[in-house]
């Protein structure tokens, strides 16, 4: 489909749609409404971008890929969707034709903030990604009614806003009642005979209406687009018996208990809190999705008998699990399917991607709750445990083994050993990672069923994370290797000719500049403090957690500062430390860091002693659309967890693709940031995985508190000794626990830090290590990730291009 218009056209679409939708002229209409509008002509495009891709899809039969995910983290939408479908300098132009400025309208879009952290933002690249490389994909969630919280610092406390994002957001959504399907809850199980039918009925159930609402997901060019369905819940009974009957109150009671499912994200990472209402919302989401994937396919086929040829579905961690006994369900009390045929195709259709080796997220559901709120998608989950025991029992595995591996066990569902007992393939998000899911997480699973284990590394939509937000350098690139790398991330090795090019140096570097200075303008406004843009920025970004040892970069710039004070003559490269991260709002231990971090920054950003040379700031309410402005403007990218606890990590790429030095230990992909950038540009520290695990048999962290005096006194001064506020939970955990040894990297650490220093000194040297970093980031890109999904697992082909949509020459 060609997206590009005449400027009057667009002009006209613009003022007809505030016309039609808020009966305002343009020149009353407000910058909101002006969004909305925009907003509006862009949604319509994508529509019919959408129904000619699958047309498309349709004729050639393309394997349909359904992405299921508790959260997509999708930030804003208008840039991104005018960009990748080629119009974003059209509708600039029109819209400052009509008086009105493109970046102002961006800024009224809420950040779509229906994710945590990394899980939810790594599914919205990929739809980016799965459009880009035209394969026919729709991402399933729930229509949050409030994203993740917005966080507020008292203080240095962190308190938790309500983020009510619907108001600007749903623009993007259109809702499909005639879609809407019902979701059974609690109730008891039935089962009788009839001639030689087995009958299961599911008696006094609760029903919850799921109703669909989508948005949709440019790739590059427009040619793919995705599809997010995500469900609403409400009360199918509200409007009709009891109210008609004029029980009002009840009606309405009934209405908030069904309509409370879809209210809130969870807003733990990482971690697992087995509520009642969390279980509700995974099983929501997935009776929602099969019903609807079934329900299409049928539609099309008559039967399920093809199932896995034509349909891949992708859990995303274990939260949509329940979709294996979902289908089930489905294909055995619905469909007239035998068991055995059922499971044939379930395990064929369903693949389950880990993100996690953290015990406490290891999701496992207490079996009384589970039985009394699903009662018989606990009977399918006794029947898949049975016969995977007495399957494992046959082949001679020894009990205790089976046992570790069993769905069901201890009284609990365990939702991984559900997951990697019935899906046909199970990877890991870096290649560290997926080794240690087989030598340690699922180890049993592994030497019974190796052939489902497979690897995938993470990738991360280049385009909005390079080009939309770091316009400069991106068009600095363009100039020097052409734009084929927007397509085609791999091709951003072409910039390795101009590794000891003075010229492009120097301008990479002013580039950097400008993004620091684009920040500080932020910081002043946000906190009115002023930075220094030759300073080195060295950014923390992510979740707030003990494993990702934030503490461990604090303590260091505590470390640092007690050395200014007693040697304030010393020859130090100015730095600014910053940070963004939210804690859950249970975790108290991650609450203290953030109020560490924001002491320690007062301490220093106040003492007219050091707070020339150094800074620490600590931004409010990290999202996307603040990782924008942030990751461009960085010099230093910390990924310093404990080696063998992170996944994989996605900000590393973000920071390496826009020329930023990781400082990081060898864990997750930063393994892999290593073989691409070799040892020259990177800057390593801290143990290895295996020497984690040797040194965890017997560590005392006392030992480097009492050989290492910086170290000792840093830990000190965590009683109310730099700011008269204590930290002595802090203290006392790194003292006798340190369950992250952040102790034992710390020296190493600090030397790092020395080194980025010194490296940072001679500016050549480090913008030639910056250049480095973007040109090898290209094996970083979703694209890349997607088409080794669709090769290894899915066993997908895209849509072919022939006869398909012209792509539009804009730009
Ligand atoms: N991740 Cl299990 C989350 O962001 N939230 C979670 O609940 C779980 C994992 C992250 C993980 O910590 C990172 O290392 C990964 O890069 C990311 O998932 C995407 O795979």
């Amino acid at each position: 489909m060609n997206y590009k218009q005449p400027i009057g056209k667009i002009k006209e679409t613009i003022e007809t749609t505030l016309d039609r939708v808020f009966g305002v002229s343009l020149e009353n209409a407000t910058d909101e409404q002006c969004y909305k509008a925009v907003a509006l002509t862009v949604r319509d495009l994508m529509a019919r971008g959408r129904s000619e891709f699958m047309a498309q899809a349709e004729k050639s039969h393309a394997k349909q890929i359904y992405y299921l995910c508790m959260e997509f983290l999708l930030g804003r939408s208008l840039r991104n969707n005018l960009y990748n479908l080629g119009i974003e300098e059209d509708y600039r132009t029109a819209l400052s034709e009509m008086g009105l400025k493109l970046d102002a309208l961006y800024d009224q879009e809420p950040d779509a903030g229906l994710g945590n952290g990394g899980l939810g933002r790594l599914a919205a690249c990929f739809l980016d990604g799965l459009a880009t490389q035209g394969y026919p994909a729709t991402g399933y969630s729930l229509r949050y009614e409030y994203g993740i919280f917005r966080q507020k610092l008292v203080d240095g406390w962190q308190t938790e806003l309500p983020d009510f994002w619907l108001p600007g957001g749903k623009i993007w959504m259109q809702a499909v009642p005639e879609k809407s399907v019902e979701v059974h809850f609690n109730g008891h199980i039935e089962e009788y005979w009839y001639n030689q039918y087995h009958v299961v009925n599911h008696k006094d159930y609760t029903k919850v209406l799921a109703v669909p609402y989508d948005m949709y997901v440019s790739g590059m060019d427009g040619r793919g687009i995705s599809r997010l369905r995500v469900w609403a819940a409400c009360s199918p009974e509200f409007d009709m018996k009891l109210f008609n009957s004029g029980n009002y109150l009840r009606a309405m009671e009934q209405n908030a208990m069904a309509e409370v499912i879809t209210k809130v994200l969870y807003p733990e990472d990482n971690h697992l809190e087995g509520k009642s209402l969390r279980l509700s919302q995974q099983y929501f989401l997935v009776s929602a999705t099969i019903q609807d994937i079934i329900r299409r396919h049928l539609f099309r086929y008559s039967t399920l008998d093809n199932l896995p040829d034509l349909v891949a579905i992708h859990l995303n961690d274990t939260h949509p699990v329940l979709a294996i006994p979902e289908m089930m369900r489905i294909m055995l009390d619905e469909c007239g399917y035998g068991w055995d045929a059922a499971w044939d195709i379930v395990t064929r259709t369903i693949a389950y991607t880990n993100h996690t080796v953290m015990n406490e997220a290891l999701e496992c559901w207490n079996v009384e709750l589970f039985k009394s709120r699903l009662p018989r998608i606990y009977q399918i989950i006794e029947e898949i445990n049975r016969r995977f025991c007495a399957q494992m029992h046959e082949r001679g595995v020894d009990g205790y083994k089976v046992g570790r591996m069993a769905p069901l066990n201890d009284g609990y569902v365990k939702m991984a050993n559900l997951a990697v007992a019935s899906c046909h393939s199970v990877n890991g998000v870096s290649q560290l990672h997926s080794d240690i899911l087989k030598d340690r997480v699922f180890h049993d699973f592994y030497t019974e069923l190796p052939e489902k284990f497979t690897n995938v590394t993470n990738g991360i939509a280049h385009r909005r994370w390079l080009n939309q937000a770091n316009p400069s350098l991106a068009a600095l690139i363009t100039d020097l290797i052409g734009d084929g790398y927007i397509h085609n991330a791999q091709e951003l090795e072409k910039l390795k000719k101009f590794q000891d090019d003075a010229a492009v140096l120097k301008k990479m570097a002013e580039i950097k500049r400008g993004n620091k200075v684009r920040l500080s303008n932020y910081v002043k406004k946000e906190l009115n403090l002023s930075l220094d843009p030759d300073s080195i920025f060295d950014m923390q970004v992510k979740r707030m957690h003990e494993y990702k040892r934030q503490h461990l970069n604090a303590l260091h710039i505590l470390s640092v500062y007690q050395r200014l004070r007693e040697n304030p003559g010393e020859d130090f490269t100015p730095h600014t430390y910053i940070f963004g991260a939210k804690a859950a709002p249970g975790y108290y231990f991650a609450k203290q860091m953030i109020r560490f971090i924001v002491n320690l920054g007062n301490t220093i950003n106040n003492d007219p002693l050091v707070n020339k040379k150094m800074k620490v700031i600590f931004l409010e309410d990290y999202r996307v659309s603040l990782a924008e402005l942030m990751i461009p403007a960085a010099d230093l990218s910390e990924q310093i967890s404990l080696a063998g606890t992170e996944a994989s990590g996605t900000s590393n790429m973000k920071f390496m693709i826009n020329g930023a030095v990781t400082i990081g230990t060898l864990d997750g992909a930063n393994v892999e940031i290593h073989d691409s950038v070799g040892d020259d540009n990177i800057i390593l520290f801290g143990m290895t995985t295996p020497e984690v695990e040797a040194l965890k048999r017997n560590y005392n962290p006392r030992t480097f508190f009492n050989s290492n005096p910086v170290i000792r006194k840093a830990v000190d001064a965590l009683n109310g000794g730099f700011s008269g506020v204590s930290f002595s939970d802090i203290a006392d955990s790194l003292l006798n626990i340190d369950p992250y040894m952040v102790l034992a990297d710390f020296d190493s650490y600090a030397r790092a830090q020395k080194k980025a220093e010194t490296l940072y000194g001679d500016r050549c040297t480090w913008s030639r290590m910056c250049l480095i970093n973007t040109a090898n980031a290209g094996r970083f890109a979703a694209d890349r990730a997607i088409r080794e999904y669709a090769s290894q697992i899915w066993n997908a082909e895209p849509v072919p291009e022939k006869g398909a949509a012209k792509h539009s020459s804009a730009r």
